[in-house]
């Protein structure tokens, strides 16, 4: 991983000694603004060749060569969950997110492919589909809609080509923009910041080499951006109020460079004060958090990409359900959702269900979709290149399930 990640960098920095070709690093268009301001590519070698060299020379032989493997535990079927195939299909499977409603069972599906949000009743039936343009990623309810992130562009850029939409729940009113000219927004917060009554947002701006995260206040009509924290990488936001005081303040992870996570104390009159939380090292590839009073053991998993916390088993103690986008293909079975049951004194059993390998899961929730009062998971399916493997791509674009339902057996 260490000599992965200097070699990239190497090639980066050998780019910045070849002064013509800093144009040739610049995306095209409207990008190219962002790029530019933010200084991305100096026009001058920031460090001469030579501190360049030592730099790279110091990581590469201190680097291990292989990564020491990760401790293994043995993985049964497990007890609590079966999964349910929908008989709704999508080919290829290319899920962004899959959302039970927690006082209906209704499900919301985004598909990266075509390009559209789904609505399906607790039973899996379509009930609508609502053309959104590229990659919806994050839908949150509203008492009359949904509010729904759209990338604007799967691929990495720094375009502003993504927008937040309101999708009414009365379908004689249109989809409209709330927010445009957005930097590949992959996430949004709904809170009242400011205590005004109205509901503003938080987006997360993920970018590629820019980006950031803004406070959009609500002044009835329109929304004015606050910007907290400028630079790619800001994955998702919890808001709560973390310290107490009665304002509600945002918790974000960065995900890009500078992986961290950050509390954004709401000061009133919106101003913030940041706070780090915690720091990781930049080739851990952060992607999910939840926040939970968990006293946990550290719990291997290859490609770790979400997880949830929860009681799912409802005897008194917090679980973890886990899933992996990028598993280790060679085992059987493929490792790509684990249930870690809490079996008390900080140890977990895993479990994982027969059908896992039908798909790539990328995107998780949990609702109680048959509404009898045990928590149910839905995991959204992304079929995506497996180097090497392309009999697992073919299979899950054949089998053309764009989510499974692992329905909750306890009660
Ligand atoms: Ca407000
Ligand atoms: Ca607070
Ligand atoms: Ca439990
Ligand atoms: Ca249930």
């Amino acid at each position: 991983m260490a000599q992965r990640c200097v070699a990239t960098n190497g090639r980066l920095s050998w780019h910045l000694h070849q002064r013509s070709n800093q144009k040739s690093l610049i995306e095209e268009g409207a990008a190219s603004e962002h790029i530019i301001s933010h200084n991305v590519y100096p026009e001058r070698p920031t460090i001469d060749a030579r501190s360049w060299k030592m730099i790279v020379s110091y990581y590469v032989e201190r680097a291990p060569q292989r990564l020491p493997p990760l401790q293994k535990i043995a993985v049964a079927p497990s007890s609590i969950f079966t999964a349910v195939r929908p008989q709704f299909t999508l080919r290829p499977p290319s899920s962004t997110f899959a959302h039970i409603n927690d006082e209906t069972g209704d499900v919301t599906l985004g598909d990266a492919v075509s390009g559209t949000v789904y609505s399906l009743s607790p039973q899996l039936g379509e009930v609508r589909r609502d053309s959104t343009g590229e990659t919806p990623v994050w839908v949150t309810w509203q008492s009359d809609g949904r509010m729904v992130a759209i990338m604007g562009s799967f691929s990495p850029t720094d375009a502003p080509s993504g927008r937040v939409v309101f999708i009414p729940l009365d379908r004689s009113k249109p989809l409209r923009t709330i927010i445009g000219a957005l930097q590949r927004p992959i996430h949004h917060s709904v809170a009242d910041l400011d205590s005004d009554g109205d509901m503003d947002l938080v987006v997360c701006e993920f970018g590629k080499w820019t980006g950031g995260l803004s406070m959009w206040r609500n002044n009835g009509a329109t929304y004015d951006r606050i910007e907290l924290r400028s630079g790619p990488g800001a994955t998702r936001t919890e808001i709560r109020d973390w310290n107490n005081d009665g304002r509600p303040d945002i918790l974000a992870l960065f995900a890009q460079g500078n992986e961290e996570l950050v509390v954004f104390l709401n000061m009133g009159t919106g101003t913030f004060e940041e706070q780090n939380i915690l720091r990781f090292p930049p080739s851990w590839g952060s992607s999910f958090f939840t926040v939970d009073d968990v006293d946990s053991e550290f719990l291997p998993m290859h490609g770790a990409y979400g997880a949830i916390s929860c009681d799912f088993d409802l005897d008194g103690d917090i679980d973890i359900a886990a899933i992996s986008f990028f598993p280790d293909y060679s085992e059987v079975p493929v490792r790509g959702f684990m249930l870690f049951e809490n079996t008390g004194n900080r140890t977990y059993r895993a479990n994982t269900f027969p059908e896992v390998g039908s798909g790539r899961w990328i995107v998780m929730d949990s609702g109680d979709i048959d509404r009898n009062g045990d928590r149910d998971l839905i995991l959204g399916s992304l079929a995506f290149e497996v180097p090497g493997k392309d009999n697992f791509v073919q299979g899950w674009v054949k089998n053309a399930m764009p989510f499974v339902i692992l329905e909750n057996r306890t009660k």
